[in-house]
C-alpha cells in the first residue's frame, strides 16, 4: 500500500510539535549565570546585568571577575568576543576565541583582568550579542 506523501509530511510536523515536549527538561539556571536562549542571553537574576538603551545586555564585573553562562535552551551556541556573530581577534577580554555549547552546558570564562568594555556575540545567532564592562 502507498502512503499519500500528504500524511507522511503531516506525521512528521506532528512528531515535531510532540517530540521536543518530549525530551528531558533543561537544568535550571542557577542565579548569577547568564543564560542563552535563541538569540539571546537572559540576564535576570545576575547581580550588575541591564539592558542597555539599544537592548543589549550590559554585565559589569570588576577586575579578576569571571562570567559564568549556561545553555538553557535547546539551541546549539558559539560564543566569543566580537559583535553580530563576527568574531573579533583572540585574546579581546577574557573569552577564549569561540566556545560552543549544547543544551545544558555550563562555561565559566578565565577571569577578566583588563579593565574596559568588551562585547560578545554568538557566531550561530548574529543577533545575540551582550557588553562585558570590566571595572578596575
Ligand atoms: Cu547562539
Amino acid at each position: 500500500m502507498k502512503v499519500p506523501p500528504v500524511l507522511v509530511a503531516a506525521a512528521l510536523v506532528i512528531a515535531a510539535l510532540v517530540l521536543p515536549a518530549a525530551a528531558a527538561p533543561l537544568n535550571s539556571r542557577p542565579p548569577g549565570v547568564i543564560g542563552m536562549g535563541h538569540e539571546g542571553y537572559t540576564i535576570n537574576g545576575v547581580p550588575n546585568a541591564r539592558r542597555g538603551s539599544d537592548g543589549i545586555p550590559v554585565i559589569t564585573i570588576h577586575r579578576g571577575d569571571v562570567l559564568r553562562f549556561q545553555n538553557d535552551s535547546r539551541w546549539v551556541h558559539i560564543i566569543g568576543p566580537g559583535s553580530r556573530g563576527l568574531l573579533a581577534g583572540p585574546g579581546a577580554g577574557a573569552m577564549t576565541p569561540l566556545r560552543m555549547l549544547e543544551e545544558n552546558d555550563v562555561y565559566a570564562t578565565p577571569a577578566w583582568t583588563t579593565p574596559g568594555e568588551y562585547l560578545i556575540t554568538c557566531t550561530v545567532h548574529p543577533e545575540m550579542n551582550a557588553k562585558v564592562v570590566v571595572l578596575p
